[in-house]
């Protein structure tokens, strides 16, 4: 790529969210970037993507502080283009309902919060924009971009609803559907360019976005009369994703290992731990195969400082130069202080070191028990101190998943016991018909007196925007999810849940979508060890009509 096209393209960090992907995409696209992270480099910019990551509030505070406010609002004026993504759209209306701080009000409208009575919330997935104006000229080639063909990736909690035939609706260029709700998915005015998907993380079709608008995008001063297309028929799609879970191993080696029943040494090799393979070359593996996220779960940070762990953050920061879908981490995401050296972290120290190296979400595990079980014991009060709430509060509670590891208790009696029992067809060791799930804490070794739905309520009411729903017993068994424990959490919770462990074959990502209502599937073994391709999953899944992104 020319230097000519990469001149003057700008990147605007206002420091609350991950800059990395963005930065990271354009870059692999061939282009150059600077960042704005002081008021005077407004003057040299000639294109600028504003990311947004977190919430409405968090961002319009973030960039007053930094004064930025001001010059961006001149820089829109100057009529050079702007590409807001995500929040860096939603900022630029004139408010939310996520926060008391005005927005730019660049166009006329609110953010509202999706309602979550009817519908998992955060929206958190896959799905098409829909084209509902006539585009100008200049703007075809757009089009290609804007296909029911093409998934872009969404995650948020709040949007601009789409009010058919809205007297400000010439700004909007697609919309989308999730659920019962229909939202402006991108706009186009003048010399504003905004999505309120992520291109960075929507694999090929968003970096064929980020292209156009670096490449061709000018501002568009005469718009056609309004014309709109009705056909909004896009719906969100179910998420594949693969899990490695990464240690170091005896050599010393960070490796992609495996459990079974979170068992991870080899006891036929002198009980090795099992080395799977490197982690970025499955990561970049998976992207290619056409897995909709990746996650990292660091399985042993409960043993040391995961700060001093550079190993696991180089690791990010080098997948995310190549893996253009959202990333998760996980491990030992809580607040740390270091006896040795006297120096503390707070949980969002901690989370903001995993963000900038470029994880998108973060996992917390150990320590959303620890959380919940203080919330119950405060008479479900929230205080503001737990990791969960101080996370979700800067980078918004789609980036906070909470992990869990439960393990079945069985009972004779739902009424020998003060926790949520269930009726199980399969049945305990000494055939008993009832069991509870206990929560369990430093990688299952500790198990509390906690079970998994009065965990769950609570880490959603903390400020938590997804689970990772785990079991140890299922976990590297290849017999199929525990689907009894999935109904159970997705009966009890309104936030997304991805169902974990045990996956043997796709038939088995069949039944956690189809009977247990689980919004993404998650696996490990079968793809670290070559059984099952991402891509195979998906046909399966698209042949039993559960909407997929296609493998790419
Ligand atoms: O407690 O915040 O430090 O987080 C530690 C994280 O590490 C938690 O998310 C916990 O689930 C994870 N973890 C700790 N020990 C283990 C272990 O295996 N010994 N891994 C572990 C949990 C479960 C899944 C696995 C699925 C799918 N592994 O990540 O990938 O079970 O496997 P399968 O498809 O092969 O059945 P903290």
């Amino acid at each position: 790529m020319s230097d000519s096209v990469s001149e003057g393209l700008y990147l605007l960090d206002y420091g609350a969210g991950n800059v990395r992907s963005v930065f990271n995409a354009v870059e692999a696209l061939g282009h150059k970037i600077s960042l704005i992270s002081h008021p005077s480099d407004f003057d040299k910019a000639k294109k600028i993507i504003f990311p947004g990551v977190g919430s409405f509030g968090h961002a319009i505070e973030s960039m007053k502080k930094k004064n930025l406010i001001q010059p961006l609002l001149e820089y829109i004026k100057s009529n050079r283009p702007l590409f807001g993504i995500c929040v860096g759209m939603q900022v630029l209306f004139e408010g939310s309902q996520e926060s008391d701080s005005p927005g730019l009000a660049i166009f006329p409208g609110t953010v509202t919060k999706f309602n979550d009575s009817s519908k998992p919330v955060p929206h958190i997935g896959w799905t098409t924009p829909v084209l509902v104006q006539e585009l100008p000229e200049s703007l075809s080639s757009i089009k290609s971009h804007l296909t029911t063909d093409s998934f872009y990736y969404f995650v948020h909690s709040y949007a601009v609803p789409y009010i058919e035939n809205h007297k400000n609706l010439y700004t909007v260029n697609t919309v989308t559907k999730y659920h019962d709700e229909t939202f402006i998915s991108s706009i186009c005015s003048n010399n504003i360019f905004a999505t309120q998907f992520h291109p960075e993380k929507s694999g090929k079709s968003g970096l064929n976005l980020l292209d156009f608008f670096i490449k061709h995008f000018q501002p568009i001063n005469t718009f056609p009369s309004p014309k709109f297309f009705s056909n909004i028929t896009s719906q969100p799609s179910s998420r594949v994703i693969a899990c490695m879970d990464v240690r170091s191993n005896d050599q010393g080696d960070l490796v992609v290992t495996k459990g079974d029943q979170y068992d991870v040494r080899e006891s036929s090799q002198n009980n090795q731990v099992r080395n799977l393979g490197k982690p970025v070359e499955l990561a970049k593996r998976y992207y290619l195969e056409g897995a909709d996220e990746v996650t990292f779960l660091n399985i042993t940070s409960f043993r040391n400082i995961p700060l001093n762990d550079t190993p696991m953050l180089d690791i990010l920061k080098e997948a995310s130069k190549s893996v253009f879908v959202p990333m998760t981490v996980g491990g030992g995401i809580r607040a740390i202080s270091n006896p040795q050296t006297g120096e503390n972290w707070s949980p969002v120290q901690v989370a903001d070191a995993y963000f900038l190296a470029g994880a998108d979400k973060i996992s917390i595990g150990s320590d959303a028990v620890y959380s919940a079980e203080k919330f119950i014991k405060n008479n479900l009060t929230k205080d503001g101190s737990s990791s969960i709430e101080q996370i979700s509060f800067v980078y918004g509670s789609q980036a906070v998943v909470v992990s869990i590891d439960p393990r079945r208790v069985y009972v004779d009696n739902p009424s020998s016991t003060k926790h949520h029992a269930i009726q199980t067809s399969i049945k305990g060791p000494n055939n008993e018909s009832y069991c509870w799930f206990q929560c369990t804490v430093n990688g299952g070794r500790e198990g509390r007196d906690i079970d998994v739905v009065e965990l769950a309520t609570s880490i959603q009411i903390l400020g938590a925007g997804e689970i990772l729903l785990n079991s140890i017993d299922k976990d590297g068994s290849n017999s199929g999810f525990d689907l009894e424990l999935i109904s159970l959490v997705k009966s009890s919770v309104s936030i997304p849940v991805i169902a974990s462990s045990g996956a043997g074959n796709p038939s088995h990502f069949y039944d956690a979508i189809n009977i247990a209502k689980a919004d993404a599937v998650l696996a490990a073994g079968i793809f670290h060890r070559n059984e099952v391709s991402i891509s195979e999953s998906k046909q399966y899944l698209a042949s039993k009509n559960i909407n997929v992104r296609p493998a790419i």
